[in-house]
């Protein structure tokens, strides 16, 4: 039997297409010429988790809105995951973006297209061009960072083989038809916009599909900034996902957007910067287990001391529903339930087989999401992307900093570093 390497489980996909110049466009079609779409693939590392590639997701899209200046264009999707570790419900591979989030709302940002969907009519995709990011060999000294790029040497040898016939293959998201004509490493260290250039060249003539790999190097063009919100605020889930939640908040929680003042506008370009959640009945803790509790022992809590620190806040609110979410066992939730005083009531979201068969891990930690970013108050763990992700969520609806940025602190500590308040900009 093959066996594959676990990190191919990881890659996912993102494809955004770029495009020739508008202007050109036009004026070849008033000749009648039909001028193709230049296309950007990205992957990442294999080991990032789903939150962290919805951040790198913001990265490009942003970055590929300015190429867009450039040219008339569309853009893409994401594929299969390393924590989603369920073995019972069939494998977690080429999903479709649209299994997650609201594609038609992403495209109101930036135009993108389901990598499956460019696949279906071809029988190869041919990539033109694959850059293969990588860290300057000699980091940066503390002198000076600076801006800089270099196409040189790969420094370890990047994850593609040769074929045959002189094309260059890799994982490439498990499909088969996809070949590059060739790989080159560009040494790199900047914002996206650094790549520019580099991307604008291809621009020049239509149909090229170009594919960075190790997308998650370049760093955010507009971090924090009005178009780091948009594309943000673009990423909707899909409304399965919604119902689901609010079905589960209703039954579980008594909280529906209604009564809680979570209401958002259907298109999120109608969203105003007054928008006030109140939040239903309950508070919520993001309970960040697993490898968060070998690598960070100074910032996880106990178990005892969670359910401390959500009685804590939970009495001061006179609420009684906790809402936990974690990627923690049914023991360790169960434990959590024991060392809480039974005036509380710890709720839960454990879906039916058929239910997670279906909207799969990626599926079931949004639904968790989608519960905390309404709760009344937050508590998330210290830097995880699964609980800044909540954050942004309860930023967009407009709750009080002080009931969203907020972390479970490790034991004995009553006083831990809050995480910063990261405020929308629109
Ligand atoms: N269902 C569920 N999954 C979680 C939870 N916390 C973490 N996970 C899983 O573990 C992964 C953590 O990786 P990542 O998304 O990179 O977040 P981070 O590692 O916490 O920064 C998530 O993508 C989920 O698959 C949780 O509260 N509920
Ligand atoms: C591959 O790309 C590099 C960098 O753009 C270029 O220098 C090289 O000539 C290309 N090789 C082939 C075979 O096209
Ligand atoms: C948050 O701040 C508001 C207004 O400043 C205050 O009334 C409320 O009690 C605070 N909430 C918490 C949980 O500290
Ligand atoms: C509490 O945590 C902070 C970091 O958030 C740390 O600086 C401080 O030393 C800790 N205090 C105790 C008593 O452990
Ligand atoms: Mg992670």
């Amino acid at each position: 039997m093959m066996t594959i390497p676990v990190h191919l489980y990881i890659s996912f996909a993102v494809l955004f297409a770029f495009n020739v110049v508008r202007l050109q466009a036009s004026q070849a079609c008033d000749r009648g010429v039909v001028t193709g779409r230049n296309y950007l693939m990205y992957d990442l590392n294999p080991a990032e988790g789903f939150n962290l590639r919805r951040d790198v997701y913001i990265r490009i899209a942003v970055f590929v809105k300015r190429l867009q200046q450039h040219g008339d264009w569309v853009l893409p999707p994401w594929g299969p995951l390393p924590h989603w570790k369920s073995k019972d419900i069939g494998e977690q591979l080429k999903l479709p973006w649209k299994k997650f989030f609201n594609v038609e709302s992403l495209v109101k940002y930036v135009t993108v297209v389901e990598l499956s969907d460019l696949l279906s009519d071809k029988k190869t995709l041919l990539v033109n061009q694959l850059i293969y990011l990588q860290h300057f060999q000699d980091g940066w000294n503390d002198e000076k960072w600076e801006e800089k790029y270099k196409f040189e040497e790969c420094i370890k040898k990047p994850p593609y083989w040769e074929t045959k016939g002189g094309l260059v293959k890799g994982w490439f998201w498990g499909y088969e038809n996809i070949e590059a004509k060739n790989v080159s490493c560009l040494s790199f260290q900047g914002h996206y916009k650094k790549l520019l250039p580099i991307l604008s060249k291809h621009s020049k003539t239509s149909g090229k599909v170009v594919m960075i790999d190790r997308g998650e190097i370049p760093l955010h063009d507009d971090y924090g900034g009005v178009n780091y919100w948009k594309a943000r605020r673009s990423m909707r889930y899909s409304d399965h996902l919604y119902s689901l939640a609010n079905q589960f908040r209703r039954e579980f929680l008594e909280s529906d957007d209604e009564r809680d003042d979570t209401l958002l506008p259907s298109d999120w370009r109608d969203e105003s910067v007054e928008l006030k959640a109140k939040g239903g009945n309950y508070v919520c803790g993001h309970l960040r287990r697993q490898d968060f509790l070998y690598g960070r022992p100074s910032d996880v809590p106990s178990l005892e001391f969670a359910a401390k620190q959500l009685e804590k806040i939970a009495l001061l609110l006179d609420l009684q529903n906790i809402f936990v979410a974690s990627d923690g066992t049914n023991q360790e939730m169960e434990k959590l339930r024991s060392y809480l005083s039974p005036k509380f009531r710890l709720v839960l979201y454990l879906p039916s087989f058929e239910t997670r068969k279906e909207i799969l891990d990626g599926g079931v930690a949004i639904v968790e999401q989608i519960i905390c970013s309404r709760a009344r108050h937050f508590i998330g763990s210290f830097e995880s992307t699964f609980s800044f992700r909540i954050q942004e969520e309860r930023e967009i609806l407009g709750f009080p900093s002080n009931s969203t940025f907020n972390r479970f602190c490790a034991d004995g500590n009553n006083s831990c570093e809050q995480p910063a308040k990261w405020k929308k900009v629109m």
